[in-house]
């Protein structure tokens, strides 16, 4: 009988610990069964129950996905008890506002892990807390820590940590490259499709509390009955997550669908509209988060068109908002089509004599770069010189200048350059360590009362959510940096590769070591030195030669300024004097051609060609150099993935190698066009041991042609 019970046992662990085709659906949260069975057994004494009292939707949200990874990385169900009693040996989920083993909260959502009187404590001052604390729990588990002494204490350093979907009613998304929205418009709110829940608990997993539903380009459709009862049916489902919905407004909505003859913001009769249009909301959705503005941008309408001020448009909107907990996140990415501006300037320009101006509920989100989410771009000037407003940062996980689902880019090192970079700002918080981006944004430079941080998301309805299998450590990195900024790209990598693709330590090693590097790679074949691309079009092949547009900043001309000279866009006082936007230290770093680091010069100078570099080469040959190394690493990243290919699924591993045998033909692609096109101006061989690219510089163009389907 024993000996029956045993074969079943090793049968059944057999089964669960095959190895089966992974689709990606679960993204991180993958509960599949510890293999090392001491380890398994170790955990297994901590974790003989889960005791919560209280029946939150949140809590019962935090006890069932305990359950379930537990069972799921055990390999044995451990109840869910209301009342531990005299009960040792299992997890209590406790909320409360006592003081809590060791150091107090700073927040209402942080939370404490600690062993006490043999039980694993996740306590929290709230339910959504104690939930953060209990996805921290499991990902100690999923990653092999030991969880018999713990004591960690975590609070969120910013208060809102959201996504930002490009999403339209229509089902597509700008800019997005996994498939169509994850909202079904057509079945909402009647139809739940499951896959709701699993992204609200993916992004509770990593602390993100808000989503903003619709795409910044906004369709006034979305503040109508029908859309908010679609919007408050996903509000619903997000709830017990902690996520709290906000929607995209398009600023004449009162005129669209309120039929009002003008959006006026300091017409009463507007103000009205918007002041019930934001209780209809609030009556649908009592936890409403607020609203997203693109406004006078792009084409977008706006407060300007009625001769007010950003200011007067957000104020408007916060003033609606006023009885509830809504906020506003106003957007600065605006540029004029002035052919004498820099657009670089455009938004300190329009927004810094604003500053003071704002309603204490307005929040200004600002891109991480003064142009457009470039491979890089040096922080936006607006950090460190609006001690008045608070400001987000917003990111872009989709990968719109990263080549979309195909290339392999981990952008963690991307959100960390910025938000390292010091700004020097003097303000009243006085900062141990530099007025960085981060402690800009995290209030600690100007004691913002609200912070917040924003990523444009690369989900969709793929199966495996980001179309490319290594996009979703961008949406994991964004999270866990949006909950702590000051965690390591190489911490947030590995943690997500053990956590994903596989546990076994060289195989991490080699994975991580490739995803730190291929940011780097990519600017090099894309942009190096300091080139950006962001001219109009569908940002996926640089097109450095492209000249005509009805904007002269939305040619690619107006970027690089190729000249029979040099290079570079000279924004010193000789030029555009955009440097002058930065503290005088950071002016400092970047304004003597002779000492800006490589990676910044293209963008602050106009440098000659035969101009020797501090690499020895001269510009040309360091051009060269980066874009041939750049190409040539995509092989070495192949290379990396070929031998790990034993110790990831097959299906994700076959998914990742396709994408890189066609990143590698593009990246050769796009260094042939910006090498020919360039070489034109410089005039110059391509220098040894590099060999001439094998088609010419109209053969690119029609290739760019063809694929763009023109
Ligand atoms: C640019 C995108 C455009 C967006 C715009 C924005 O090309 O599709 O609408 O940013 O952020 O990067 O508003």
């Amino acid at each position: 009988m024993i000996l029956t019970i045993r074969v079943l046992f090793s049968l059944l662990l057999l089964l669960t610990s095959r190895s089966y085709a992974d689709d990606g659906y679960r993204l991180w949260l993958k509960y599949d069964l510890i293999k090392d069975a001491a380890k398994r057994d170790a955990y297994a004494r901590s974790a003989q129950f889960i005791a919560v009292t209280g029946n939150s939707p949140t809590l019962k949200a935090a006890a069932d996905e305990l359950q379930v990874g537990l069972q799921g990385l055990l390999g044995k169900a451990v109840p869910v008890l209301t009342n531990a009693g005299n009960r040792t040996g299992g997890i209590i989920l406790s909320v409360g506002n006592g003081p809590v083993a060791g150091a107090q909260l700073r927040t209402q959502e942080g939370y404490q892990i600690t062993s006490r009187s043999n039980n694993i404590v996740v306590s929290s001052k709230s339910d959504a807390g104690v939930l953060y604390g209990a996805f921290a729990l499991l990902r100690q588990l999923q990653t092999l820590q030991p969880i018999n002494a713990l004591s960690l204490t975590s609070d969120p350093k910013v208060r809102y940590r959201m996504l930002n979907h490009w999403d339209n009613p229509n089902g597509t998304i700008e800019r997005g490259y996994a498939g169509e929205t994850l909202w079904k418009w057509y079945e909402l709110p009647e139809r739940i499709s499951p896959r709701y829940r699993d992204y609200a608990r993916a992004n509770a997993s990593l602390g993100i509390n808000g989503t903003v539903v619709n795409n910044v380009n906004a369709s006034a459709r979305f503040l109508t009955a029908e859309y908010l009862g679609k919007v408050a049916a996903l509000a619903n489902v997000f709830r017990p997550y902690g996520i709290r919905v906000y929607v995209s407004i398009y600023f004449p909505a009162p005129k669209v669908i309120g039929g009002l003859k003008t959006a006026d913001p300091l017409d009463p009769e507007v103000r009205k509209w918007w002041a019930d249009k934001t209780k209809e909301i609030y009556k649908l959705i009592p936890d409403f988060g607020g609203f997203l503005v693109k406004a006078n941008s792009e084409g977008e309408p706006g407060p300007q068109d009625y001769n007010r001020t950003h200011a007067d448009g957000a104020n408007m909107l916060a003033e609606a908002l006023k009885p509830y907990d809504g906020i506003v996140l106003w957007r600065s990415f605006v540029y004029k089509a002035d052919p004498k501006a820099d657009r670089f300037k455009a938004a300190l320009e329009e927004f810094g004599h604003l500053d003071g101006t704002f309603d204490k509920k307005v929040i200004v989100q600002v891109k991480n770069g003064p142009i457009d989410f470039q491979p890089r771009e040096p922080f936006s000037p607006l950090f460190g010189k609006m001690p008045k407003t608070p400001l987000a940062i917003e990111f872009q996980l989709t990968q719109e200048y990263l080549g979309f689902a195909t290339h392999l880019v981990y952008e963690a090192p991307i959100f960390k350059e910025c938000l390292d970079s010091d700004t020097y700002a003097k303000g009243q918080g006085a900062p141990s360590s530099g007025a960085t981006v981060a402690k800009v944004v995290d209030g600690s430079v100007d004691g913002y009362p609200i912070t917040a941080m924003a990523g444009v998301a690369n989900t969709g309805s793929d199966r495996n959510w980001t179309g490319h299998p290594m996009a979703q450590a961008n949406w994991y990195a964004f999270g866990r940096l949006t909950w702590d900024h000051t965690l390591s790209s190489e911490a947030i990598a590995r943690e997500w590769i053990a956590m994903t693709l596989t546990k076994e330590p060289q195989a991490i090693t080699r994975i991580a070591d490739m995803m730190l590097k291929s940011r780097e790679i990519y600017v090099n074949y894309n942009t190096p030195m300091g080139l950006s691309r962001p001219w109009t079009g569908v940002h996926f092949a640089p097109e450095p030669w492209q000249n005509k547009s009805p904007r002269p900043d939305w040619t690619a001309v107006y970027y690089h300024r190729a000249d029979s000279v040099g290079l570079g866009f000279d924004r010193t006082e000789k030029g555009s004097n955009a440097l002058a936007q930065y503290n005088p230290e950071v002016q400092k770093q970047w304004n003597n051609p002779e000492t800006c680091p490589l990676p910044y010069l293209l963008w602050f100078h106009h440098v000659p060609w035969t101009k020797k570099l501090s690499t020895g080469r001269t510009l040309w040959d360091e051009l060269c150099t980066r874009f041939y190394t750049g190409a040539d690493s995509v092989g070495w990243m192949q290379q990396q993935w070929a031998q790990v290919k034993g110790s990831v699924d097959p299906e994700t591993y076959a998914e990742v190698a396709g994408r890189l045998e066609t990143q590698h033909k593009e990246a050769i692609w796009w260094r042939d066009a910006w090498v020919l096109y360039l070489q034109e101006y410089a005039r110059k061989p391509i220098p040894a041991p590099f060999k001439k690219p094998e088609r010419t510089l109209d053969e690119v163009k029609q290739l760019v042609d063809v694929y763009l389907l023109r």
